[in-house]
C-alpha cells in the first residue's frame, strides 16, 4: 500500500516541508511538500540524499558505552535501559561532587530545544548552550542592539525585491529552498543582485554585479555607502524622521568615511560604491542589504552586522515590502501560542553561566543561546567553576568550535561526554557513551512554530519504524529525567501526549497537521503601518542608532573604524563556508554525497600559488599558529589574492565513517578560539595560514 506522509527534512537545519512516499513500511520516494507555496516538491540534493542516510550502514546502530581509551573505538554494546542507568548514575555522582551547574548541554538548536532547556533547568544548571554563537551570535546581538528583536524575528520579502545586496552570502550554494525560489522569482521580475565576496562562487555568476572585495573589510564598504546616501539624500526621509534615533550621530561619525578611502581599504572602485548607493536609493524601501550568516567575520563582527542593517533602516526598508519584516507569531493573529515546558516552575539557578552570556564576558550576548566556543577554556581553566560532564546533542563540537586540539584538550578534563547523534561524529567517537537517536524520517518531533508574515505550524511526523535500535530525543530525555528524579517536568507518555500539551491553546489538533503537514493562521500577509504601527522593542520604541543595549554596558555605538591585519609575505587570510552538496560536519559520509563532493580542496589564487611553486591539485601543508592540515590545492584566478579558502567539514578522523575518514582538511584545527567581544561569535577568519607544498616522496 502506498501512503503519502508530510513531515520536515532534517539533512539541514533548514527544515523544509517535505512528502515522503511510503510504501509495504519502505520510503520509496522523498519531495518537497507540495501544499506549500514557494517549495511546490523542490528540494536540494542533501534533501534527496536523505533516503541513503537511512539506510547507511555506517550509523551507530545501538547505545554503546566505551570500554578502551577515548576514541579507541572500542565499544560495549548495551541495551537502552543498561545506557541511560550509566549515564544517570554517573550524573549523579558527578553532581554531588561538583555541584549541577558543572553539568553542561550543548546543541544545534532543533525542535527538542525546549525539552533540553526544560532538562537542564530541572537539574539546576544555568550551562544550556546552541551553536547560535558560533554561527549567527553577533548579528543576534546586532540586532537587539538596534531593533530591540533578535535576528530569529526578522526575515526577508525576497520576491518582492528590486534590488538584493549579498556580503558572501552565497544563497545559491548555502541553500535554503524556499528563499532562493524565492530570489528567483524577484529577478525574473527584474530585481538586481549586487555580490560581494573574495571569491567567484555560483551567486557571484548569477549577480548583475560582482565586487571582489578584499577580505574582512565589508564594513569599510558599508560605511562608505553611508556616507554616499546621506551626503547625496538618498535614504528614506518620512523613515527616518518617524523610526530611528541616533541619526545625527550617524551623518558626523560616516563624514570622514568617503568612497575614495574604503576604495584603499576594499580594493573597490569609488565610482562603485557611489553607483551602488545611487541605484538602492532609486528602488527603495523595496530593496535589502543582506545581513547574511557568516562572510566576514572578525572581532569587529557586530559592527560589520550592524551597519547592514543601519543600511536597511536608512532605506525604509524595514517592514517593507521587498525589504526586511519582524516576523509575526501567533499572537498576532490572537492566537495564545504553544505551550513551553522550559516555562515551568524550577528553582532559580545559584551560579552564573560558565560562558559569561549575560554575564561579566558577554554581558550582551544572548542567554537563550550563550557562547559555545568559552566551552574548552571554561574546562581547562575551571573558570568560573569545574565543569564535569557535557551532552552534545546533535552538535559536533570538535569541529564546530575553533581550535579542535584546545577542544580535545578539554575532552581530557571531563567525566562524562554523551553524544546523542546520528553518525559516528568525531565527538560521538570521543565521547563515553552513544545514544543514537533515530534518524528525522523514523521519529515525530514537538511541533515547529514558523514565524513570519503568514504564522505557521508545521509536524516532522514520522514515515517509518526505526532502522536500528534507536529512539527520539524526547524520549531519551525523558528516561534520563525518571531516572534523575525530574520525571515531572515531562508530563507525557507518547508523542501524542506531548503534542496534545503544546497544541492545547492554539485551537489546532495533530489530526489538522496530519493532513497536509502544517497549519497557517492568517490568509493574508501581515504588515504592521509603517506610520504608526511597527513594534521595535527597545526603550525608546525606535531603531536606536545610538543604542542603549551597547551604551549601558560600556560599548560604543560607533567606535572608530580599524581595519583587519594584513596577511605579511607569505601569509593568507584563511576563510571557509559551505557547498551545495553538504550540511557542515553532517553529511560528508553520506554514500550519494560523498561520491559528488568527496573532500575539500585549499583554494589559492594563480599568482600566489606560482609564487610559492604550487600547481593545481598538488598535495599543500596548510599550517596556523594553532595546528597543520594536508589538502589539496585548487589553483584559481577566482579568489582574491590575499585568502586561500576551504570548505569546512573535512578532516575526519572517525575510522568507522570510511567514505569521508581521512579525506581532505579539517578548518577548526587550524583557526584560532578568539571572539567578537560585543556580538559573541567567533572570529572565524581572523586566523593567518602559510602554505606550502609538500614533496612527493613525503606524500
Ligand atoms: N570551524 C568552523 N566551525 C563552524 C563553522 C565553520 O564554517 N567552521 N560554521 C558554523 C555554523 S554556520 C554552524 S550553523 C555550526 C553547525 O555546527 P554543528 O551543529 O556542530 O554541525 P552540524 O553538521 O549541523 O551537526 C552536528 C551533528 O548533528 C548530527 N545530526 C544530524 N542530524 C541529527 C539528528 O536528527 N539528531 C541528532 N541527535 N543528531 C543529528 C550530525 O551527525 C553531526 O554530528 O558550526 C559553526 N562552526
Ligand atoms: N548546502 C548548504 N546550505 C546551507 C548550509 C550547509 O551546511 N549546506 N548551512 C546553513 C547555515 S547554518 C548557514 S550559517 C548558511 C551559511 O550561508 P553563507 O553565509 O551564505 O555561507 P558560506 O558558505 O559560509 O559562505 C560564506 C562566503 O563568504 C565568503 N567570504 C569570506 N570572507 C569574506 C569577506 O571578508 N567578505 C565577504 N563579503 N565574503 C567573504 C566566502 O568566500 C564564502 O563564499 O548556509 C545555510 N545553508
Ligand atoms: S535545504 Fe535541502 S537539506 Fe536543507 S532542509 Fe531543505 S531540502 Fe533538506
Ligand atoms: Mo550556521
Amino acid at each position: 500500500m502506498k501512503k503519502e506522509i508530510y513531515s520536515l527534512c532534517f539533512m539541514c537545519t533548514i527544515r523544509c516541508p517535505i512528502q515522503v512516499t511510503v510504501e509495504n513500511g519502505k520510503i520509496v520516494w522523498l519531495q518537497g511538500n507540495p501544499h506549500v507555496p514557494g517549495i511546490e516538491g523542490a528540494m536540494c540534493a542533501k534533501g534527496s540524499a536523505g533516503l541513503t542516510m537511512q539506510n547507511d550502514s555506517e550509523r551507530p546502530p545501538y547505545p554503546m558505552i566505551r570500554i578502551g581509551h577515548r576514541g579507541s573505538g572500542q565499544w560495549k554494546p548495551v541495551t537502552w535501559e543498561e545506557a541511560l542507568d550509566f549515564v544517570a548514575q554517573k550524573l549523579k555522582g558527578i553532581i554531588k561532587q561538583y555541584g549541577p551547574q558543572s553539568v553542561a548541554w550543548g546543541e544545534r538548536a532543533n525542535l527538542i530545544t525546549d525539552l533540553s532547556k526544560t532538562f537542564m533547568k530541572a537539574l539546576g544548571s544555568p550551562n544550556h548552550f546552541t551553536h547560535d554563537s558560533l554561527c549567527k551570535g553577533s548579528l543576534n546581538t546586532a540586532f537587539r542592539s538596534l531593533t530591540g528583536y533578535p535576528d530569529t524575528r526578522i526575515g526577508l520579502d525576497y520576491k518582492n525585491t528590486r534590488h538584493i545586496v549579498l556580503y558572501g552570502r552565497n544563497i545559491f550554494e548555502s541553500l535554503e529552498i524556499k528563499p532562493v525560489n524565492q530570489l528567483l522569482e524577484a529577478l525574473e521580475k527584474g530585481a538586481r543582485m549586487t555580490y560581494l565576496d573574495p571569491r567567484v562562487t555560483v551567486t557571484a555568476a548569477k549577480a548583475h554585479r560582482y565586487l571582489q572585495i578584499r577580505p574582512g573589510t565589508d564594513l569599510a564598504f558599508n560605511y562608505a555607502l553611508m556616507h554616499v546616501i546621506l551626503k547625496e539624500n538618498l535614504y528614506d526621509r518620512d523613515f527616518v524622521n518617524r523610526w530611528i534615533s541616533g541619526f545625527k550621530e550617524l551623518r558626523i561619525f560616516v563624514e570622514p568615511y568617503t568612497p575614495g578611502w574604503a576604495e584603499k581599504e576594499t580594493g573597490i572602485p569609488a565610482q562603485e560604491i557611489i553607483n551602488l548607493a545611487r541605484e538602492m536609493g532609486a528602488v527603495k524601501p523595496a530593496c535589502i542589504f543582506h545581513f547574511g550568516y557568516r562572510a566576514s567575520h572578525h572581532i569587529h563582527e557586530c559592527y560589520f552586522r550592524r551597519s547592514i542593517i543601519i543600511l536597511n533602516a536608512l532605506m525604509g526598508s524595514i517592514e517593507a515590502k521587498g525589504g526586511l519584516f519582524i516576523k509575526k507569531g501567533l499572537r498576532d493573529v490572537g492566537v495564545k501560542g504553544v505551550r513551553r515546558f522550559a516555562k515551568g516552575d524550577f528553582p532559580k539557578s545559584q551560579t552564573e553561566r560558565f560562558d559569561g552570556a549575560g554575564d561579566k564576558k558577554f554581558p550582551i550576548v544572548d542567554t537563550g543561546n550563550g557562547v559555545a566556543q568559552m566551552f574548552p577554556m571554561a574546562v581547562l581553566k575551571e573558570d568560573p567553576y569545574p565543569i564535569k560532564a557535557f551532552f552534545c546533542y546533535r552538535f559536533e563540537p570538535l569541529h564546530s568550535i575553533p581550535d579542535q586540539n584546545l577542544t580535545k584538550k578539554a575532552f581530557e578534563k571531563l567525566d562524562l561526554i554523551v553524544a546523542i547523534d546520528v553518525n559516528y561524529s568525531e565527538t560521538a567517537w570521543n565521547a563515553d557513551v552513544i545514544l543514537p537517536e533515530s534518524t528525522y524520517l523514523e521519529r515525530t518531533d514537538p511541533v515547529q512554530v514558523v514565524q513570519g508574515l503568514k504564522p505557521q505550524i508545521f509536524l516532522r511526523q514520522q514515515a517509518v519504524p526505526p532502522r536500528y535500535d534507536s529512539k527520539p530525543g524526547w524520549e531519551i530525555l525523558k528516561g534520563l529525567a525518571d531516572r534523575l528524579g525530574i520525571g515531572g517536568h515531562f508530563p507525557y507518555h507518547s508523542i501524542e501526549e506531548l503534542l496534545e500539551i503544546q497544541l492545547k491553546d492554539t485551537r489546532v489538533q495533530i489530526e489538522d497537521l496530519e493532513k497536509k503537514g502544517f497549519v497557517v493562521f492568517s490568509d493574508k500577509e501581515i504588515f504592521w503601518d509603517r506610520k504608526e504601527g511597527i513594534e521595535f522593542k527597545t526603550p525608546s520604541g525606535k531603531i536606536e542608532l545610538v543604542s542603549s543595549l551597547l551604551e549601558e554596558n560600556g560599548f560604543p555605538s560607533f567606535p572608530p573604524y580599524e581595519p583587519v591585519l594584513t596577511p605579511s609575505e607569505g601569509f593568507f587570510r584563511l576563510t571557509v563556508g559551505r557547498c551545495a552538496i553538504h550540511t557542515h560536519v553532517s553529511t560528508e559520509n553520506n554514500p550519494y554525497l560523498n561520491e559528488l563532493v568527496p573532500e575539500n580542496r585549499l583554494w589559492i589564487n594563480t599568482e600566489a600559488a606560482q609564487g610559492l611553486g604550487i600547481q593545481d591539485r598538488d598535495l599543500v601543508e596548510v599550517a596556523s599558529s594553532q595546528g597543520k592540515e594536508r589538502i589539496m590545492a585548487l589553483v584559481t584566478d577566482f579568489i582574491h589574492p590575499e585568502a586561500v579558502f576551504m570548505l569546512h567539514g573535512f578532516g575526519r578522523r572517525v575510522p568507522a565513517q570510511t567514505r569521508c575518514w581521512n579525506r581532505g582538511a579539517c578548518d577548526a584545527v587550524l583557526q584560532e578560539n578568539i571572539s567578537d567581544p560585543v556580538g559573541g561569535s567567533p572570529a572565524l577568519h581572523h586566523t593567518l595560514v602559510t602554505v606550502s607544498p609538500v614533496k612527493k616522496d613525503k606524500y
